[in-house]
């Protein structure tokens, strides 16, 4: 599977932001939007998208709602996959620490009623989709962090659980001697994953989970939980999530922007290269990381993505199909 190697080019990608570049470029750009392809010009419902070959929790949620299962469950479901697999270093149990050691995650849900709910900063407790959710089905609020967010998950009944595995523990000490501690903004594999999807009467909705940047300084709260950056989903219009350097995504409300482009016309794949290009004009980002996917009103979707080795994986059957994303530097 091609999973592992375009981890590592991704990770080998994402640094710190750089420069800004000149404005003429964006135009010149933006007149090269490409059409989406005729297979993704197909629109067959329902449709799971999911960043990443996350296939397992595509399939999950694809076949829940295949079934005519609810859309939260099934988003919440597939989620869990990656959220409970202690070898996926990005998401849950088992996701990388920051660099004083403690295991810090971020997630948000957002239905088609435009509900949104989201944790930021929670430690102990493995599925932060599910804490999320029910943020959002059980408060007046949309984002509940740190301690507040943990003491929540506590009420509702979620078990409390050490989210440090041994593996993460050795990788941390390695990392330290390696980096001698010194502050990153990124670095390491990463594969956050951001679920959107479509049923069959055309409703949309998504969820995003991730440990956020490993070795992060503490505190640090990427895109993921976001609303408007990691996810953002407008029923009357389509739904978007994202995925790479959380700052360039919060700092051009990344999946907002996605979600406004289709508003204004264009496909899920042009708008997800629109938004890339955004971020491409405003701050370099040559060697960053940052994938877009969306999925339209219609049922249509793309993805696009500032360095190569993004993939995303689309379930409208029980295959599902794997897609290099296209991408702006090659
Ligand atoms: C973050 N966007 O915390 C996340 C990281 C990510 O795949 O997407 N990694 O910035």
């Amino acid at each position: 599977m091609p999973k592992k190697d375009s981890r590592r080019k991704f990770i080998k990608n994402l640094s710190a932001s750089s420069v800004v570049i000149g404005g003429a470029f964006f135009n010149s750009c933006s007149s090269k939007l490409d059409k989406t392809s005729s297979q993704k010009d197909k629109s067959i419902k329902p449709l799971v998208i999911s960043t990443w070959n996350n296939h397992e929790a595509n399939k999950v949620a694809y076949d829940i709602l295949k079934k005519g299962g609810n859309m939260l469950d099934a988003i919440e479901q597939g989620i869990h996959i990656p959220e409970n697999n202690p070898n996926d270093t990005s998401v849950g149990y088992g996701g990388r620490p920051d660099r004083d050691g403690y295991v810090t995650l971020d997630a948000c849900m957002m239905d088609a009623q435009g509900n949104a709910g989201s944790v930021t900063f929670m430690s102990g407790y493995k599925n932060p989709i599910s804490v999320a959710r029910k943020v959002m089905e059980e408060t007046p609020h949309v984002i509940l962090s740190g301690v507040g967010a943990e003491d929540f998950a506590d009420a509702q009944g979620f078990k409390r659980i050490n989210l440090l595995t041994d593996d993460s523990k050795k990788a941390l000490d390695e990392w330290k001697v390696e980096s001698k501690y010194a502050p990153k903004i990124n670095a390491e594999r990463h594969d956050t994953i951001g679920m959107i999807a479509i049923d069959k009467d055309g409703n949309l909705s998504g969820g995003c989970s991730t440990s956020g940047l490993a070795y992060k300084m503490r505190g640090r709260v990427g895109d993921s939980p976001v609303i408007g950056a990691g996810l953002f989903v407008d029923n009357e219009i389509g739904a978007a999530t994202a995925t790479g350097l959380g700052e360039l995504v919060l700092k051009t409300l990344g999946t907002f922007l996605v979600v406004e482009l289709m508003r204004s016309g264009l496909s899920p794949q042009e708008a997800c290269k629109k938004a890339v290009l955004r971020i491409a004009n405003k701050y370099g980002g040559k060697d960053n990381q940052v994938g877009f996917i969306a999925i339209s009103k219609m049922g249509h979707y793309g993805g696009y993505s500032l360095q190569k080795g993004f993939q995303y994986i689309v379930h409208n059957s029980e295959e599902g199909k794997l897609f290099d994303a296209e991408s702006y530097y090659s």
